[in-house]
């Protein structure tokens, strides 16, 4: 049987890649920028599968002009780069790669918590240029993070990984908001209280945006929602660019309607609004809060696990959806 055809479509473990390549015929691909238009279809086309980042969009277009791929294999638990139900329509496996990532991830959004209520960031810049010149008490004096009442907004696994960092490791009052309110169980062991949005964004010291991607989400936070927040409060976004109205965050930020932002995902990333860049009381970091080598490697791992039990016709290990038959292809 000829082994199905894999594009790889940024640099992954070299190991990864040779695993693969024991059950597939791999074509690697490994840019260091954006895609161009069209470019991309071109290297999908005449593939089987593909392994994919959340920099790549599969779109009807896309598939329309690869009619031999059958899975798409995301190196990511968010797959807002998929345009799930025509993947679906036209026969597409997508799968994800959630679980392996959670407490990574969730000790990134506390870091991003932490170095901007406590203005390490800033402290740095600071220090680096050479102005530190004696001890004062209200040198760089941040929002206390301890004790403090922590916001969720979206308490999937990480959401819930996040609330128990707070409430066990700093002894914060949590609440969330969410879709759907977690069942009683899970919320002991979070020890967290769902409230309304805006309740939420009124009382929280600190916010924590952890909720997937959709058009209906977009700009969730945005001047009104920020002017809702208390003037000494902290907005977390480990969750996706586009969630925050970036503009509006930089306005707030820098007019004081809130403290501080820790910011991984932006809005067009790995553009950045020019805004955010001139404002000191932000923390940025560019899209890396799963970015340990070892969750990395479980994330690849995961993503060739789901393309090998696929064309080994076992498969996938982790769905996004059901996707139906497709006619071979010529
Ligand atoms: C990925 C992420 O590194 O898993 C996700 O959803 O946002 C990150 O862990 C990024 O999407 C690249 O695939």
């Amino acid at each position: 049987m000829t082994p199905a055809r894999i594009f790889i479509a940024r640099a992954i473990f070299p190991e990864v890649a040779q695993r693969l390549a024991q059950h597939c015929e791999v074509h690697q691909h490994s840019l260091g920028r954006p895609w161009a238009e069209g470019e991309l279809v071109q290297h999908l086309q005449g593939m089987d599968g593909a392994l994919t980042t959340g920099a790549e969009r599969i779109d009807a277009a896309l598939l329309a002009a690869c009619p031999r791929l059958r899975i798409v294999a995301n190196m990511a638990v968010g797959y807002n780069n998929f345009d799930v139900p025509a993947m679906t329509a036209a026969g597409v496996q997508g799968t994800n790669t959630p679980d392996v990532l959670t407490e990574t991830t969730a000790d990134f959004g506390f870091a991003l918590l932490l170095a901007a209520a406590r203005r390490m960031a800033e402290g740095e810049r600071y220090l680096r240029a050479g102005h530190w010149k004696e001890w004062r008490y209200d040198l760089l004096a941040g929002a206390e993070v301890h004790g403090t009442r922590l916001g969720i907004i979206g308490m999937g696994r990480i959401g819930q990984a996040i609330a128990r960092r707070a409430a066990h490791g700093f002894g914060m009052e949590v609440v969330y908001h969410n879709r759907s309110r977690l069942e009683p169980a899970l919320e002991a062991a979070c020890r967290a209280r769902y409230v309304g949005k805006e309740e939420l964004l009124r009382t929280a010291d600190h916010v924590m945006l952890v909720l997937p991607y959709s058009s209906a989400v977009h700009h969730t936070i945005g001047a009104a929602e920020l002017a809702l927040m208390k003037t000494t409060a902290t907005l977390v976004n480990i969750a996706r660019g586009g969630i925050v109205d970036d503009a509006a965050l930089a306005q707030a930020l820098r007019a004081g309607r809130i403290a501080a932002a820790g910011l991984d995902v932006f809005e067009g990333e790995p553009a950045v609004h020019p805004d955010l860049l001139t404002v000191p009381n932000v923390v940025l970091t560019p899209h890396i809060a799963s970015a340990t080598v070892r969750t990395r490697l479980a994330m690849a791992q995961l993503a060739a696990d789901n393309l090998i039990a696929f064309f080994e016709g076992r498969g996938p290990l982790t769905p996004v959806n059901t996707p139906l038959p497709r006619p071979p292809a010529e």
